[in-house]
């Protein structure tokens, strides 16, 4: 198949919230700088709802989406030097190319080689897209398109991995539980002892759970409106629970009141503003730190007194948690073989990539944390 075109099936995205067709999609060779990967299992993750529900700035259709996914390097372009067929990797979103101002500032894990064509779904080189159906482009997805059988992704976007490590689990590794793990470790950088609040109870808190308890939190506050979350949540190191429809206090009240003035570190973890701004606010005066980690909708923006920040309270916000795809992905594999970190814990259901509606629907559902499709 090398060097040629492959037809393969995707899920195509051909308008926001329409449900996805499976489509024979042709798919280019990969030019120079690119890898062509066939996809094995990839997972939803929120932020692809986010961009199918029509509310990612950066969103265009029909385009083909996923983010988090697993596979096995099938041909490269020319001058890709990293990894070769039969390379077993993991697509990165969030690129390295580790010459750029970003990569070598030693400040950041964003990349600006590829941002520019990844954010408008084309490739870098000539500006055009890999994917096609009977010659009408298809646009990629965050440098990944991961809800097809191949996809061709930029060299900088691909991290190789331990060809034992199981890929219908490791795809996660692609999104959101380095995400959790890093606003922590990265991010944040939690010290042992420390009082720690999350906001939402999805896959990305529940691994930031997992990184507080793991830093040595000495308390885990999991906050959501869901009080079925609690049980499972506690399993990745959640200490107490509250929800706040069960309190005629604003939540940040609850939360400093509980905490004798407010907590060090605050995580929101849902994508949503006005949670952003109570995660900010049940900070701890003179030191306490929030990381928003969430996806706000396009228009939304965050507000809050600026006597929040001038009395000490700081606001940050992470994406991949901080990691650095290409370096760091492989290590957080071999720390999962390890049995250091929990991946499986966050499979709640498999499916088929011809499921993946009823995959996005299962999103909406309490007890849903990842589905892995296999493709
Ligand atoms: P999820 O939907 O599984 O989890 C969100 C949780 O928030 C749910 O348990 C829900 O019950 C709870 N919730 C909703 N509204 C609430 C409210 N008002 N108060 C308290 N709890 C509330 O989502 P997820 O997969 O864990 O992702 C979470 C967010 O992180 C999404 O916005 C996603 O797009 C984003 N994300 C960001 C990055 C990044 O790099 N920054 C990476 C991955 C995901
Ligand atoms: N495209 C949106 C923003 C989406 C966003 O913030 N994406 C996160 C990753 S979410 C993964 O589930 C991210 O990495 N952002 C940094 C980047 O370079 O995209 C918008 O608002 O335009
Ligand atoms: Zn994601
Ligand atoms: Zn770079």
């Amino acid at each position: 198949t090398q060097g040629q075109v492959i037809t393969c099936k995707a899920a195509v995205a051909w308008e926001p919230n329409k449900p996805l067709v499976i489509e024979d999609v042709q798919v280019a060779p990969p030019q120079g700088g690119e890898v062509r990967v066939k996809i094995l299992f990839t997972a939803l993750c929120h932020t692809d709802a986010y961009t199918w529900g029509g509310k990612d700035p950066e969103g265009l259709f029909p385009c083909i989406l996923g983010h988090e996914a697993a596979g096995i390097v099938e041909s490269v372009g020319e001058g890709v030097t990293e990894v070769k067929p039969g390379d077993h990797v993991i697509p990165c979103y969030q690129a390295e190319c580790g010459e750029c101002k970003f990569c070598k500032s030693g400040k950041t894990n964003l990349c600006g080689k590829v941002r520019g064509a990844t954010g408008v779904g084309v490739m870098m080189s000539d500006r055009k897209s890999r994917f096609s159906i009977n010659g009408k482009p298809i646009y990629h997805f965050m440098g990944t398109s991961t809800f097809s059988q191949y996809t061709v992704v930029h060299d900088v976007s691909v991290a190789k991995i331990d060809p034992k490590a199981p890929l219908d689990k490791v795809c996660l590794l692609g999104c959101g539980v380095p995400t959790g793990l890093g606003a922590v470790w990265n991010t944040a950088k939690v010290e042992p002892g420390s009082t720690v609040a999350i906001f939402g109870l999805g896959t990305v808190g529940l691994a930031v759970a997992e990184g507080a308890k793991t830093a040595g939190a000495s308390r885990v506050i999991g906050i959501d409106i869901d009080s079925k979350k609690f049980d499972r949540a506690k399993n990745f190191g959640v200490t107490e629970f509250v929800n706040p429809k069960d309190h005629a206090k604003p939540i940040q009240q609850v939360i400093v009141d509980l905490t004798d003035g407010g907590v060090d570190y605050s995580f929101e973890c849902i994508g949503n503003v006005s949670v952003m701004r109570a995660a900010l606010e049940c900070c701890h005066k003179g030191w306490g730190t929030s990381v928003i980690v969430g996806v706000a909708a396009s228009g939304q923006e965050i507000s809050t007194r600026p006597f929040q920040l001038v009395t000490g309270r700081v606001w940050k916000g992470t994406a991949f948690g901080g990691f650095k795809s290409r370096s760091q992905v492989p290590w957080l594999v071999d720390k999962y073989m390890k049995k250091e970190i929990k991946v499986d814990e966050y499979v709640t259901h498999t499916l088929t990539l011809a499921d993946i509606n009823k995959a996005f629907d299962l999103m909406h559902e309490g007890g849903c944390l990842r589905c892995v499709l296999a493709t």
